[in-house]
């Protein structure tokens, strides 16, 4: 029998490593095991999600761009301009607005009777409203003041584009005045015309008017004298009464009433000329 080069001891050292070894590495594989167990009983809480994010603000929607036609024109009478205050009408921005007052003389006052009469444009617009403004087409346009029968006041005009600064009576802007009823406009495109009316007393228009003469006819009669009892009015008031019919305001002070009574009893079915105290 062949005996073995290696003594016994040597063998059995080996023999221990490797039982060691394997028992090492059967625990590890219970070990890893016992884990999977382990997870696969209590998995791990699942991760939060992300917090949703806000979506994005609409972007603005882009809007039509408005055009604010320029306000009224100066305050008639006053020292200092008016702030604008336009119509906000969206309208093209080519447009032309052709705008203005009616005004009594001297001192352009904005009362009765022009303050509500009508203004046309062409002539098929036309309005009563003080200021008044017609947003229209660039261009040619002939715009009227209507005078109502017998109005007995004569009219005249003044224009300035662009600007609200051409209605001093007394110190006329050269070219802006003009005599008559009727205005010819070349409306600036993107601009405004500023066109006031001012009527004032004119003795070829209505000459025996001091003296009584209601209706502008000439003579003073029944007639002159119904149409003063019929407009009696003796001032304006915010709240009180308004006077629309100055035909026998024979004194021009802005009133109808026992003066004008005198004027109109001191010449009646006299010839002109009626000698006025
Ligand atoms: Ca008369
Ligand atoms: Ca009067």
């Amino acid at each position: 029998m062949k005996k073995s080069k290696f003594p016994p001891k040597i063998i059995g050292l080996v023999f221990m490593v490797v039982m060691v070894s394997l028992l090492g590495i059967a625990l590890v594989a219970s070990q890893q095991t016992q884990e999977n167990r382990s997870r696969a009983a209590h998995p791990p809480p699942p991760t939060n999600p992300p917090p949703p994010t806000n979506p994005p603000p609409p972007s603005n929607t882009p809007g039509v761009p408005t055009v604010t036609p320029p306000g009224p024109s100066n305050t008639p009478g006053g020292p200092t301009n008016t702030p604008p205050v336009g119509p906000t009408n969206t309208v093209p921005p080519t447009a032309c607005t052709i705008q203005g007052f009616k005004v009594v003389m001297p001192g352009n006052q904005n009362r009765e009777p022009a303050r509500s009469q009508m203004v046309c444009s062409d002539p098929s617009h036309c309005t009563n409203a003080q200021p008044y403004s017609f947003v229209t087409t660039p261009g040619s346009h002939t715009v009227t003041f209507v005078v109502p029968p017998n109005f007995g006041y004569a009219v005249s005009s003044s224009l300035c584009y662009n600007s609200i600064s051409c209605h001093d009576f007394v110190k006329p802007t050269p070219g802006a005045f003009t005599t008559g009823a009727s205005r010819d406009v070349e409306c600036p495109a993107s601009g405004y015309a500023d066109l006031w009316w001012h009527i004032y007393r004119d003795p070829t228009v209505c000459p025996r008017h001091k003296e009584g003469d209601a209706n502008c006819d000439g003579t003073i009669d029944g007639v002159d004298y119904s149409i003063w009892l019929n407009t009696q009015c003796y001032q304006e008031t915010a709240a009180g009464e308004t006077c629309k019919d100055y035909r026998a305001d024979f004194n021009d002070d802005g009133k109808v009433y026992d003066d004008d009574y005198k004027v109109w009893f001191t010449c009646r079915r006299t010839t002109p000329q009626c000698t006025l105290p």
